[in-house]
């Protein structure tokens, strides 16, 4: 299933990027956004995670997010995470680059993660800006609510929305100067993430996919690795014995 040029390049690599989507997490039981299971009641992700939606009908948004909070606390990391967290160890520089909110990376093991898409289960004022780690705040008209009287949001980066310019700074340069760059389960469609592995290419890198199907990434990437990633990962990582150097 695996190269021996992919064997070879991740032995004798010294810095490799990991970036992540919704995939890695399917087999956790987290939803994906996109595909038949990435509907909730009749909406699409696009419908809900922009600020508009959510002036319009703070309601309904808080709700969706309360409903992917529950099944986020009550799920775990799988062993594609664990994976990672093995790789992290073997290599001298190693940075995940999630666009999931779950936190499940940091959950697994991994120290050098860029959650460029926020962070579900914190809050952020939509006034002062301050955040809310847990939950002590205060609820008004069913919607909670900063100390300042502001309404409160998910910490999260939502369409038409701009990251973070140190996390795109750190997630470019990790990109650019990469060895070995892993696009594993994303559907490489929400930018700027999607540009991160054409970046990582265009600077040398030996570009691998992992995902159930083929995406618009996949005919650039050098290989692309069908199947589940937390059956993949596991089995490349044995392969490659990057469990101890
Ligand atoms: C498996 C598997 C298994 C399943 N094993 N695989 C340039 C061109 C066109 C548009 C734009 C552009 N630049 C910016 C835009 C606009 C927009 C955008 O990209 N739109 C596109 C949809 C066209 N981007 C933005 O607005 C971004 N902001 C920005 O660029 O700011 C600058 C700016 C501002 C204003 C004007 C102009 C520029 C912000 C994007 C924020 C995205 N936010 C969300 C919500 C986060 C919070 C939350 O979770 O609620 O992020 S949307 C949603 O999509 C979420 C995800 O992180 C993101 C990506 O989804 P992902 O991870 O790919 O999931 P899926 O479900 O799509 O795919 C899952 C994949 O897994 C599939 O491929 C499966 O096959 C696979 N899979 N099981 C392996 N077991
Ligand atoms: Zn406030």
């Amino acid at each position: 299933m695996f190269s021996q040029e992919l064997i070879t390049r991740l032995k004798k690599a010294r810095s490799v990027v990991v970036l992540t989507g919704a995939g890695i997490s399917a087999e956790s039981g987290i939803p994906t956004f996109r595909g038949q299971e990435g509907l909730w009641k009749k909406y699409r992700a696009e419908e809900l995670a922009n600020v508009e939606a959510f002036h319009q009908n703070p309601h309904l948004v808080w709700e969706w997010y309360e409903y992917r909070r529950s099944i986020i606390q009550s799920k775990a990391p799988n062993p594609a995470h664990f994976a990672l967290a093995h790789m992290e160890q073997y290599y001298t520089d190693f940075v995940v680059i999630t666009q999931n909110v779950d936190g499940f990376h940091r959950a697994a093991g991994n120290r050098k993660v860029l959650e460029i898409h926020g962070n579900i289960l914190r809050s952020r004022c939509v006034e002062c800006h301050k955040i809310y780690n847990s939950k002590p705040y205060i609820m008004k008209d069913h919607l909670p609510q900063c100390e300042c009287g502001g309404l409160l949001r998910p910490d999260v980066v939502w369409f038409g929305e701009a990251l973070s310019e140190d996390l795109l700074k750190q997630s470019y340069q990790a990109a650019q100067s990469c060895e070995v760059f892993f696009s594993i389960g994303t559907s490489s469609i929400v930018q700027p993430a999607a540009s991160f592995p054409v970046v990582a290419k265009n600077h040398g890198a030996y570009l691998v996919e992992i995902n159930v199907e083929t995406t618009p990434l996949s005919s650039i990437a050098d290989e692309v690795l069908l199947g589940k990633v937390g059956e993949i990962l596991p089995e490349l990582v044995e392969k490659a014995e990057l469990l101890d150097k």
